[in-house]
């Protein structure tokens, strides 16, 4: 039995290593849905955003998936290397700090990001904490003060949502699937076998 925990255990591991595309449902202020795909080092962030004020509103994936309290509850941005704040194409920066969206004069954000730093996999995975999308313009760590170094001075958190996994990949059938199938089978079989 206990060896049936552990390679169920291993299985799960291989399965969670396997994410290709996670998915958020973002509720509040505003309201609005984002994709992650990873592809190869890189993650594909898209998605629309509605409800905003136009202009640029901060982007960031949070620490915890937590929404006990709203937004509020969901710490600070996601930061594993203890770094300071930053753009998303500065060396120093927290994993989480995807810069800004922009909202058009219709208050609608179009998402179009590819990251480096932030992935499905691993210990910069996202999925589980949270995506917050905020009432002001991050400013990168330029503000010239503390909390620029922090929050990007980009003000209250007009909406957020929890990272989730999306298993349903485009183009057939996905590898978690094939995976999934894999483990149920290995599963199945150490059950016959005891
Ligand atoms: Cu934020
Ligand atoms: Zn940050």
């Amino acid at each position: 039995m206990l060896r049936l925990v552990c390679i169920s255990l291993v299985l799960t591991c291989v399965f969670a290593e396997e994410v290709h595309q996670a998915t958020v449902k973002i509720e509040g202020e505003v309201t609005g849905s984002v994709k992650f795909t990873q592809q190869g080092d890189e993650v594909l962030v898209q998605g629309e955003i509605k409800g905003l004020k136009p202009g640029k509103h901060g982007f960031h994936v949070h620490q915890l998936g937590d929404l006990s309290n709203g937004c509020a509850s969901t710490g600070p941005h996601f930061n594993p290397y203890k770094k300071k704040h930053g753009a998303p194409t500065d060396e120093e920066r927290h994993v989480g700090d995807l810069g800004n969206v922009i909202a058009d004069e219709n208050g609608v954000a179009k998402v179009e990001i590819t990251d480096k730093l932030i992935s499905l996999q691993g210990e910069r995975c996202i999925i589980g904490r949270a995506v917050v999308v905020h009432a002001g313009e991050d400013d990168l760590g330029r503000g010239g003060n503390e909390e620029s170094f922090k929050t990007g001075n980009a003000g209250g958190r007009v909406g957020c949502g929890i990272i989730g996994i999306l298993t349903e990949v485009s183009g057939g059938i996905s590898t978690i699937s094939i995976k999934g199938l894999m483990g149920i089978t290995l599963s199945l079989l150490t059950i016959v076998l005891h």
